[in-house]
């Protein structure tokens, strides 16, 4: 009996790592990476899953061979006790705490340039504002400006150039939620009470998911948006659209509002 317990155990590290090696070829993987940072995160990702899974690897086929060669069926001899070695203990507390020091300063780059290198004298492309449960956009006007009264207003669907850089304002109006667009390896939470930058280049135009990656609340599933990545002349042809559609949809006002 224990042999075959031994091989049941067997199954998870071979069928785990079996379906790690089939998953990319069949397509259920990282979506299409279009952006000028993703690889810096993939290579990350790519990494960190190698590195852990040799790691598992290795325990789990320990694991098996100890409960395969010890099993109380062929073993008679009364079990021994050991009070463990203080060499081991010493070399698994060093190695796991120097890889994690390594991963810490290998990734330090990729950190800085996704979410420290802020671009510097340039106006937000669009504010989103993320509350239960949707995506609230905002754009600037034919002024550039965001908070006048020209602002273009529009919900879950975020368009964007192609190939410029693209800085987004973001914020929460309820609770926490995360931005989250998976064909440009950019999450970023939405904090209430905070303004937080996220900004990135897409190099590829499509329709994409915008979706919220943080558990938000019951309708957190169906908080989805698309993001629309399109040509200068493209983004700007929808922007003056919406900019008419809206202009109808108002009041005329005699005064200017702030
Ligand atoms: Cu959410």
């Amino acid at each position: 009996m224990g042999k075959f317990w031994s091989l049941v155990f067997l199954t998870v590290p071979v069928l785990g790592i079996g379906l790690f090696f089939w998953a990319p070829s069949a397509g259920y993987w990282l979506p299409r990476d279009i952006s000028k940072h993703g690889y810096q995160i993939d290579h990350l990702f790519n990494f960190i899953l190698i590195l852990t899974g040799v790691v598992f690897a290795a325990t789990e086929f320990v694991l098996f061979w100890f409960l395969w060669r010890y099993d109380s069926a062929s073993n008679r001899e009364p079990t021994k006790y050991t009070h463990g070695s203080h060499n081991l203990e010493v070399i698994w507390t060093i190695l796991p705490a120097a890889t994690l020091l390594f991963i810490a300063i290998y990734q330090m780059n990729a950190w800085a340039d996704v979410k420290m290198r802020t671009p510097k004298d340039m106006p937000p492309t669009v504010e989103v504002t993320a509350r239960q449960f949707e995506w609230r956009l905002r754009y600037p006007g034919e002024d550039g400006k965001l908070g006048t009264r020209d602002d273009i207003y529009h919900v879950n669907d975020l368009h964007i150039p192609v190939d410029e850089e693209i800085l987004v304002d973001l914020k929460s109006m309820d609770v926490l939620h995360d931005f989250f667009l998976p064909h440009l390896r950019i999450k970023q939470d939405a904090v209430p009470g905070m303004k937080i930058p996220v900004w990135f280049r897409a190099t590829d135009v499509g329709t994409y998911d915008l979706v919220c990656a943080e558990l938000c609340g019951w309708g957190h599933y169906k908080m989805k948006g698309r993001l629309t990545i399109e040509t200068r002349s493209r983004y700007e042809q929808w922007l003056a659209q919406m900019a008419t559609e809206q202009s109808r949809t108002q009041e005329p006002e005699e005064e200017e509002e702030e």
